[in-house]
């Protein structure tokens, strides 16, 4: 009989045989699946639980929030608090940041999480999911501050998302690649199903909103029209597209497949350098690919490379097969 490991197995192990983390961060891993073990029930129960449809409120964004953003924020708080492993939250649904209350224990790390990603999806059974991303809180003894969680992607001590979907996957890196856990409904428990998660360097399957295509700039633009001539073209072969419109979603195939994922700058508010937002979308996101082998950039620049100056910072997000990140943003060069 194959062993099956689970998350808490797994999460010891790295602690006490590879010394690859911490004990707070293994409690704060273990409290984050089990927050989205409970989303994942939450989610699965949709109409029947009373949880789809909107809420009457928007979020920092200005967008409308649904139940289920709402009630996955909720969960995530509510499971972190009172751990004695965090100092303070961070999330896509609040203005600023949450600090773990006076009667709770101060831990020495910051989560931050997009609670539920693809919102758009919830209501039409879709694959949606969870993001978080943990840093660590800067030494010193004074309370914690917004600026505090300013630190770029490569300052991350663990990342990763719980994807809903006809599975429920946990998928995690804490800097030594990139695991998958699938839950196993009968036993309520995580267990391994992929231990060293790779993205093939090449690919033919991009992913990208091509209502967008008219706003796009040239290097995007020329990549697209490129890959659509297929085997007539200069890159000589055909090329497929999905598009989910759940990041997690579309990030969880390539990671499982490859592709090329692209959320780029676009000239409707040009002002924004993009839709999806840094520090709890794209950094988590750019770690887990980079860990797998692929790579992740802003067109210009490494994603995790870049200094946040605001928690809700929106950044231009090209990421997946390394070839094909590359070619994309040796274009943005070119141009
Ligand atoms: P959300 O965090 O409010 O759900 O928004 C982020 C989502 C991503 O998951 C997805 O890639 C993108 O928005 C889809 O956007 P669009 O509807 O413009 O295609
Ligand atoms: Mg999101």
């Amino acid at each position: 009989m194959t062993k099956r490991i689970s998350l808490t197995r797994y999460l010891v192990e790295q602690q006490r045989v590879d010394g690859l983390i911490p004990s707070q961060l293994r409690l704060l891993l273990e409290v984050v699946a089990r927050a989205c073990k409970s989303i994942s029930h939450a989610v699965n129960k949709g109409a029947l639980g009373g949880v789809l449809g909107t809420a009457d409120s928007e979020n920092v964004q200005g967008e409308i929030q649904k139940k289920l953003d709402i009630i996955a924020n909720e969960v995530l708080i509510e499971a972190n608090e009172w751990g004695g492993h965090l100092a303070a939250m961070a999330s896509e649904e609040m203005d600023g940041i949450y600090l773990v209350p006076n009667r709770y224990p101060q831990g020495e790390y910051l989560l931050l999480f997009d609670p539920l990603d693809g919102s758009s999806n919830i209501d039409v059974n879709v694959s949606i999911g969870t993001i978080f991303s943990v840093l660590k809180k800067p030494e010193g003894d004074r309370g914690v501050e917004e600026s505090d969680f300013l630190q770029p992607g490569t300052q991350q001590v663990a990342a990763g998302y719980c994807i809903y979907g006809p599975q429920t996957t946990l998928v995690l890196t804490v800097g030594d690649g990139v695991a998958m856990f699938t839950l196993d409904r009968e036993q309520g428990s995580f267990v391994l199903t992929d231990e060293n998660v790779r993205i093939p360097e090449d690919t033919k399957e991009f992913a990208i909103n091509m209502s967008n295509m008219r706003h796009w700039d040239a290097p995007v633009k020329r990549y697209i029209d490129e890959c659509l001539q297929g085997k007539d073209g200069p890159r000589g072969k055909d090329f497929n597209m999905r598009w989910i419109a759940s990041m997690v979603a579309d990030v969880h195939r390539i990671l499982t497949r490859g592709g090329i994922f692209m959320y780029p700058w676009d000239k409707r508010e040009p002002s924004k350098p993009g839709k999806l937002r840094l520090m709890y979308e794209a950094n988590p996101m750019g770690w887990l690919v980079e860990q797998a082998g692929g790579a992740a950039t802003n067109g210009r620049q490494r994603i995790l490379d870049i200094q946040p100056t605001q928690l809700h910072e929106r950044v231009s997000v090209i990421l997946g097969s390394k070839n094909e990140v590359e070619r994309v943003t040796a274009y943005h060069s070119a141009l």
